[in-house]
């Protein structure tokens, strides 16, 4: 079954409600292939997610950045998955290594996490990826497997899942990954998939590239078999956003 490629654009922890308004009328303005070809899917911060849900094309659709690993309570600050269902929010990312890194996610729980949020009727775009350090031991298959059985672990329906490999030197650095690099991991987390969980979970499960991609780089990593499409950080808010959309033909 051939695989619907997926541009997310991940707009961080930035802009007014201004800006917000602006991007949105850029994207709806914007003539991309069909939503039978390419499926978007933007992530604004949870302030701005009714702004953006009310006013976007109804052909894209909007994911949280992030959500609470088990069910709302007294948990100050947080945002849980039935509060994002509430709002017909369809996608939340998980595992981000900003997430990771900042504020000491480790795979078990990004994995709850995963878990919970399907669980209530949310798809996932699951973030998986080494640091440079990680990389130059030769050990980026170990590391990224290490993070995708975790999520395995926990899950059995892959249908809403969509894994993203983001190597961390390449994100919001400039340097992004050769499409040779890229490809290279993406048919190991396949292959992963295959050995780990079934063949239909690894031939249907959409792997996508973050880290610096852009308007220029995004053709020849798309090109590339195994890579089915973008998690897009910094050209997300702006307009070449809509070439990485086209890439997808
Ligand atoms: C990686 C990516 C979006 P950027 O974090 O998730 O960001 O494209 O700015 O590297």
């Amino acid at each position: 079954m051939a695989r619907k490629f997926f541009v997310g654009g991940n707009w961080k922890c930035n802009g007014t409600s201004e800006e917000v308004k602006k991007i949105v009328s850029s994207l709806n303005n914007s003539q991309v292939p069909s939503s039978d070809v390419v499926e978007v899917v933007v992530s604004p911060p949870f302030v701005f997610l009714p702004l953006v849900k009310s006013t976007l094309r109804p052909d894209f659709h909007v994911a949280a950045q992030n959500c609470w690993v088990k069910k709302g309570g007294a948990f100050t600050g947080e945002v849980s998955a039935e509060m994002l269902v509430n709002l017909d929010i369809p996608w939340v990312i998980l595992g981000h290594s900003e997430r990771r890194s900042l504020l000491n996610e480790s795979n078990e729980f990004v994995g709850d996490k995963v878990a919970y949020a399907l669980s209530q009727g949310l798809k996932v775009i699951a973030c998986v990826g080494e640091t440079l350090e990680q990389r130059e031991a030769g050990s980026t298959t170990e590391v990224v497997a290490a993070q995708t059985k975790a999520i395995a672990a926990r899950v059995s329906n892959w249908a809403d899942v969509v894994l993203a490999y983001e190597p961390v030197w390449a994100i919001g650095t400039g340097k992004v990954a050769t499409p040779a690099q890229a490809q290279e991991v993406h048919y190991e987390l396949r292959k992963w998939l295959q050995e780990n969980t079934s063949p239909e979970v690894a031939a249907t499960t959409r792997i996508i590239y973050g880290g610096s991609v852009n308007g220029a780089n995004c053709k020849e990593l798309a090109a590339k078999p195994d890579v089915d499409g973008f998690l897009v950080g910094g050209a997300s808010l702006k307009p070449e956003f809509n070439d990485i959309i086209k890439s997808a033909e």
